[in-house]
């Protein structure tokens, strides 16, 4: 068995969790935060067995996004100078950052 944690983005999600749940996948849904833009993102922590990882990833990838962000400014002049940014920042974010790790063991109990 597997772990798939995917870090995807907000305004993906809802079609993302209809795709899995009707191709029978269990999730777990957590709010989370990306620590670079601050912003709200969810982390889904998807069990799966080996041999239907790949399908799980492909659900995935054609769900999910790429968007670009733009960073403002992300500190006051009267932070730490080396936190400062003065201009906004484009950032292109998504579609999914995907972990997929080994299960050692998986109980229900
Ligand atoms: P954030 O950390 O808020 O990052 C949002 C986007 O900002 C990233 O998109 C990337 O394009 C950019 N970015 C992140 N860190 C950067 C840095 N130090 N310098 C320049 N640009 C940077 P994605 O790569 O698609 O990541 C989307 C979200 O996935 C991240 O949100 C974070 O929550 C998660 N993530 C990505 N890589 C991760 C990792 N190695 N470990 C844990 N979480 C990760």
């Amino acid at each position: 068995m597997k772990l798939i944690i995917s870090v995807v983005q907000d305004k993906d999600v809802g079609r993302l969790l209809d795709s899995l749940v009707r191709r029978g996948y269990q999730t777990t849904k957590l709010a989370s935060t990306g620590g670079f833009l601050r912003q709200g993102n969810t982390t889904l922590l998807i069990g799966v067995p080996d041999d239907r990882v790949d399908d799980a990833v492909g659900i995935i990838e054609q769900t999910c996004r790429s968007r670009t962000e733009i960073l403002s400014p992300v500190a006051a002049p009267s932070g730490p100078a080396e936190a400062y940014i003065p201009y906004p920042v484009e950032v292109r974010v998504g579609g999914a950052t995907l972990f997929v790790l080994d299960v050692e063991q998986f109980r229900k109990v």
